[in-house]
């Protein structure tokens, strides 16, 4: 029968309080013993709260943002049967919950090492210049965990519980503090190294530090009070040092542990530096081993944003990273890199794709005159004469018609730059993407010199020999899919240019002439535009515009 079950937070150490960085769950949805519920984070550690029943979460009781202790409900899930029976007696051991911390307690472990020196030194005086060996704390039931940070160098001075390195173990992600204040004089873990509970990650020469445990605290009178204006501070902060020790009688249930496919991995450390500057982890790619994400990953996210820059995947727009898929679970894979022009082309599109409101007006061009102009035509000259080099003069033409065709908003989107060149992009496909070489002065060439300017743009494209003058200056581009197929596209704009006409394959349709319907050869045109700089009906006026020149030859000559 089922039974409503709450959720409650673990025993979380000596925190009085922690933060719920996120909820993983929603209402309705169904939880297995162990999924995570939320995430909770306090500057030693991250730790999801999963749940200790399998069932269907009917209430959620707290959001992100909100402090939680132990104790506090998190949601109500009606269990199944089975389940519900055993919680009975899994609320009768509150100490198994207690257990589940041994995702906290491994911050805690510092504490440990505190005492451990305390109870060395007990006569050491406040102040007084000492070498400290720092240990990795009690880390729970782990042999050996890895060390996926080194946060200081030798040389560099430390506070009291500044992370010295990052552990990792497959449910919590760790620093380990100093437990003391002064100079780290030898660094004895690298990145990689496993280490256990007791070996020691550095040497730090300072001051007497005053115990930070809390059990320290009730003999005050050792601790060189100068040193220690809140002796109790510490050793709250350390504190949850002692978790570990329930997390000795562990159950197999652990409380707190990362949850590996919602998070990003970071250290606290790295999170907590995140949040200060209002990061989204999830937007940061990592570079630590795994795809940790680093301090400097969050500072290079950071510069590039304010850059103006975005990843290829987001433009910089503030969007989450798609997530990464393991493809490999449905099949045979193989992953290639992606050639470097293509990796251009991707951020110059995604960055016109999220930037410009784009709007794509489409029309047929009767282009049976042309068409059949150019069949009488092509065997007479030297280059190929195909209905791109027409295209390029009639696009040359209409916007001498309509000049704002080749205009380009400056940056601060107050002006519009006006361009009395007519230079037009086509785009080509080559083996290793796409690029768009550049046409120059279309408006005063003939269109048979049109024609050779793209069979020897076309033929650098696809040799790659194309010098970056090639493909610079346009102020409007053509992409011709014609010879390939297909009815009409939405060509994305090539920024700063402010529109792009898609071209795609003829077809004879019937045409009402006005007394009947005649076969005529249309030329299906899309033209996309940007919508700040150009209207709707500028641009209805422009294709209708450019659709006259493609029907009527003649016109293109006057
Ligand atoms: N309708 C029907 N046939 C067309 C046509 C149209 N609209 N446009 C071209 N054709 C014909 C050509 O006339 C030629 O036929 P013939 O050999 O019988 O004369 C054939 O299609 C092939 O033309 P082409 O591709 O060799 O030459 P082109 O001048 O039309 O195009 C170029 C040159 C470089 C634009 C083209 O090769 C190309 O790369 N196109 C792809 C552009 C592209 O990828 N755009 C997408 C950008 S966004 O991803």
């Amino acid at each position: 029968m089922a039974n409503t079950i709450e959720i409650k937070v673990p025993d979380i150490g000596d925190f009085d309080t922690v933060e719920i960085i996120e909820v993983l769950v929603a209402e309705g949805d169904t939880v297995a013993v162990e999924d995570g519920l939320i995430v909770l984070e306090s500057d030693k550690a991250t730790m999801d709260v999963p749940s200790t029943h399998a069932g269907k979460l009917v209430s959620l009781k707290v959001a992100v943002g909100d402090k939680v202790a132990e104790g506090d409900v998190v949601a109500v899930v009606e269990a199944e049967a089975d389940d519900a029976d055993e919680q009975a007696s899994d609320e009768a051991e509150p100490d198994a919950e207690a257990d589940d911390s041994e995702g906290d307690s491994e911050p805690e472990e510092p504490a440990a090492a505190d005492d451990a020196e305390s109870e060395e030194e007990p006569e050491q005086a406040a102040g007084e210049a000492t070498s400290t060996e720092v240990t990795v704390p009690d880390i729970g039931d782990f042999d050996a965990v890895e060390v996926i940070e080194v946060l200081v160098a030798e040389g560099d001075a430390v506070e009291v519980e500044a992370g010295l390195i990052v552990l990792e173990s497959d449910k919590a992600t760790m620093d380990v503090p100093s437990t003391v204040a002064g100079t780290v004089t030898s660094l004895k873990v690298s990145v990689g190294d496993k280490v256990a509970q007791g070996d020691v990650v550095a040497v730090v020469e300072g001051q007497a530090a005053a115990p930070s445990k809390p059990k320290q605290a009730e003999k005050p009178q050792q601790d060189k009070t100068p040193e220690q204006p809140k002796p109790a501070d510490k050793p709250a902060k350390s504190e949850p040092a002692s978790q570990p020790k329930k997390a000795d009688t562990a159950t197999g249930r652990e409380a707190p542990r990362v949850p590996a496919s919602e998070l990003p991995h970071a250290s606290p450390s790295v999170r907590k530096f995140a949040r200060e500057l209002g990061v989204d982890l999830r937007q940061v790619t990592g570079s630590g081993p795994k795809d940790r994400i680093l301090k400097e990953d969050v500072e290079a996210h950071v510069k590039q944003i304010m850059q103006g820059g975005g990843s290829a995947a987001t433009g910089g727009a503030g969007l989450p990273e798609a997530p990464k898929v393991d493809f490999a679970k449905y099949g045979e894979i193989e992953e290639k890199p992606l050639p470097r022009i293509r990796k251009l082309s991707a951020k110059n599109l995604s960055r016109s794709w999220l930037l410009v409101p784009h709007v794509t007006q489409f029309d047929d061009a009767d282009v049976t005159e042309l068409e059949a102009f150019r069949q009488a035509e092509k065997d007479k000259h030297a280059a190929k004469l195909t209905m791109l080099p027409f295209i390029i003069k009639a696009v040359a033409k209409a916007i001498d018609a309509y000049p704002e065709f080749a205009s380009s908003l400056t940056p601060d989107g107050e002006n519009l730059v006006m361009k009395h060149y007519r230079h037009i992009a086509f785009a080509a496909d080559t083996p290793n993407g796409l690029v768009v070489p550049v046409v120059r002065d279309a408006d005063q060439k003939g269109v048979v010199q049109i024609a050779a300017d793209c069979a020897e743009l076309a033929g650098k494209a696809r040799d790659g020999k194309l010098s970056p003058g090639d493909m610079q200056g346009a102020v409007f581009t053509i992409s011709s899919l014609g010879g390939i197929g297909g009815t009409a596209f939405t060509p994305i704009v090539n920024t700063p240019e402010v529109a792009i006409l898609g071209v795609s394959r003829n077809q004879m349709k019937p045409v009402w002439n006005g007394s009947e319907f005649a076969p005529r050869n249309m030329m299906p045109l899309s033209l996309s535009y940007d919508h700040r700089v150009i209207d709707g009906a500028a641009a209805a006026r422009f294709i209708v515009h450019l659709s006259g020149l493609l029907a009527d030859p003649r016109r293109m000559l006057l």
